[in-house]
């Protein structure tokens, strides 16, 4: 069965979410913050992050390539935009710009704000990571102020669940002070659906 390191509120959220939207069978196995790692975790984990995981002779690492293989492996699913649809470059692009564009670039402002010095917490970097995050989120603003329900396709997909993941790390982090309105709309829509909650919930 398919294994799946999570620990929520980390990217593992997005595989938890999509196999919940895909209704495939899979065992969470939680990692703690800080503390001793299950087994099996440093094989599936070179790095320690998450997510991580198990699939058979499978490992995989990288949140986004988890999702595309998941999909191709067990779809097919609603949640991918195939080539033949007019959305396939939008949803190649969202899909990769939620972790590439939007949370790549925060690790460097949760790793400051939680492990860094107190003198240190506050300095020129933290500043540009912030200012870029907030930038990057606009053009989220931007794709959704037209009204639309989903990042691409007008149907939820698989770029929703790394955009979306994004948008709620944002919100839980307060690296955005407040959303405007359509995005906030968009993060209603999406974190109400049960997938997700079950993801959340670990
Ligand atoms: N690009 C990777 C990033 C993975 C990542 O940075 N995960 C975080 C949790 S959300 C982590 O494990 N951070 C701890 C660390 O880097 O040591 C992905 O999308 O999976």
């Amino acid at each position: 069965m398919l294994r799946i390191y999570h620990t929520p509120p980390s990217r593992s959220v997005r595989i938890v979410w999509l196999a919940e939207e895909m209704s495939l069978p899979y065992e969470a196995i939680a990692v703690p913050f800080g503390g001793a790692p299950p087994a099996g975790f440093t094989d599936a984990s070179p790095l320690g992050q998450l997510p991580a995981i198990e699939d058979g002779e499978v490992r995989m690492i990288e949140s986004v390539a988890i999702m595309q293989y998941l999909l191709a492996k067990y779809g097919p699913s609603p949640l991918e935009v195939t080539k033949t649809e007019r959305a396939f470059p939008d949803y190649l692009q969202f899909l990769e710009f939620g972790e590439a564009g939007l949370t790549a670039i925060g690790n460097a402002y949760v790793a400051t704000r939680f492990r860094a010095p107190d003198d240190q917490k506050k300095n020129w970097t933290v500043d540009y990571v912030t200012d870029a995050m907030r930038k990057r989120f606009a053009l989220v603003d931007r794709r959704l102020a037209d009204g639309r329900e989903f990042i691409v396709a007008d149907r939820f997909t698989a770029a929703d669940i790394s955009v979306g993941w994004s948008v709620s790390i944002a919100k839980y982090f307060g690296i955005l002070e407040s959303f405007e309105p359509a995005t906030q709309a968009y993060y209603d829509r999406i974190t109400a659906r049960p997938a997700y909650a079950k993801a959340i919930a670990g």
